[in-house]
C-alpha cells in the first residue's frame, strides 16, 4: 500500500514510522509512506496557507487552495482522503483494519483551529480522531493512525504472531498481567499459581486477571 500525509510538519509525522517494527515494513517493501509539506502548494509567496475565519472567531483556518492542490497532486484512482480532526469519528481497531485493506491513503493533517470546510464536502472521505483529548498537531494523529495501520500489513509482524493474535484475543478484555524473572524481586513475588505447572489452573487464573482488569480500568468494554 501507499501512505502519503500532507501537514505543516512532515518531520513530526515520519518520525516515529523511522523505526523498528515500521521501518523494517517500509524496508520490505510493504508500505511506502511519504510526508508532503503543505507550503509547498501554497498560492502565496510568503507560502500561507491560512486566514482569518469568516464570521469571526478564534485563530486561523486552513485556505481551501494548498489543500485542493494538494489531494490533485497526489491522488490516485483507489485514495481514500483521511482528515485527522479532533471532530472526526473514532478511530479504533476495526478502522486500522479496514485502512490496511486499502491500496492508497491520504492523510490530512489540518493546523490551527481547523481546515476550510469546503474541504470536508469536497474532498475529504472520512472525519477520524484518535481519542477525546486534544493534541497541538495533526501530524502525531497521522502518524498514530499509519503505526496501527501498517503493523496490520501481511508480513509487517513476522507471520506467526500476526495470525496468532488476529484468532487469540479478545477485544472485550484487557490481558491478564505479566510477570517474568526474577520470581523475587524485593520481596515482591510472582504469583505463585504461574510457577505450578499447572496449565488449567493457570488459564483459570489469567480469566480471572483479565475480567478485574477490565472491570478495574475499563468497565466500558464490559457494558
Ligand atoms: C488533529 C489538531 C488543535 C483545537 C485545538 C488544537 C490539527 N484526537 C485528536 N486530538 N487532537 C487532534 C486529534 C486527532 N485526530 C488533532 C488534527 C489537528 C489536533 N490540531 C490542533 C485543533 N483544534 C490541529
Amino acid at each position: 500500500m501507499r501512505i502519503d500525509i500532507v501537514t505543516l510538519f512532515p518531520e513530526v509525522a515520519l518520525a516515529p514510522l523511522s523505526d523498528s517494527i515500521i521501518q523494517r515494513a517500509r524496508d520490505a517493501g510493504l508500505v511506502e509512506v511519504a510526508a508532503h509539506q503543505l507550503r509547498d502548494w501554497s498560492e502565496d509567496k510568503h507560502r500561507r496557507v491560512d486566514d482569518t475565519p469568516c464570521g469571526g472567531g478564534q485563530g486561523m483556518v486552513l485556505q481551501p487552495g494548498p489543500i485542493f492542490a494538494a489531494v490533485e497532486a497526489l491522488r490516485r484512482p483507489d485514495t481514500r482522503v483521511i482528515l485527522m480532526t479532533p471532530q472526526g469519528r473514532p478511530f479504533l481497531q476495526e478502522t486500522a483494519r479496514r485502512f490496511a485493506s486499502e491500496g492508497h491513503l491520504l492523510i490530512l493533517c489540518g493546523h490551527y483551529e481547523g481546515v476550510d470546510h469546503r474541504v470536508v464536502e469536497a474532498l475529504v472521505d472520512e472525519e477520524v480522531s484518535i481519542g477525546d483529548y486534544v493534541l497541538t498537531n495533526g501530524a502525531i494523529a497521522a502518524a498514530v493512525v499509519c503505526d496501527a495501520v501498517i503493523r496490520l500489513l501481511p508480513g509487517a509482524l513476522g507471520d506467526a504472531r500476526s495470525s496468532e493474535e488476529e484468532s487469540f484475543s479478545d477485544p472485550t478484555r484487557l490481558e491478564a498481567p505479566a510477570y517474568t524473572r526474577p520470581v523475587d524481586f524485593r520481596g515482591l513475588k510472582v504469583p505463585e499459581v504461574l510457577l505450578s505447572g499447572n496449565h488449567a489452573k493457570i488459564r483459570e487464573w489469567k480469566e480471572e486477571q483479565s475480567i478485574e482488569r477490565t472491570r478495574s480500568n475499563r468497565p466500558d468494554l464490559l457494558a
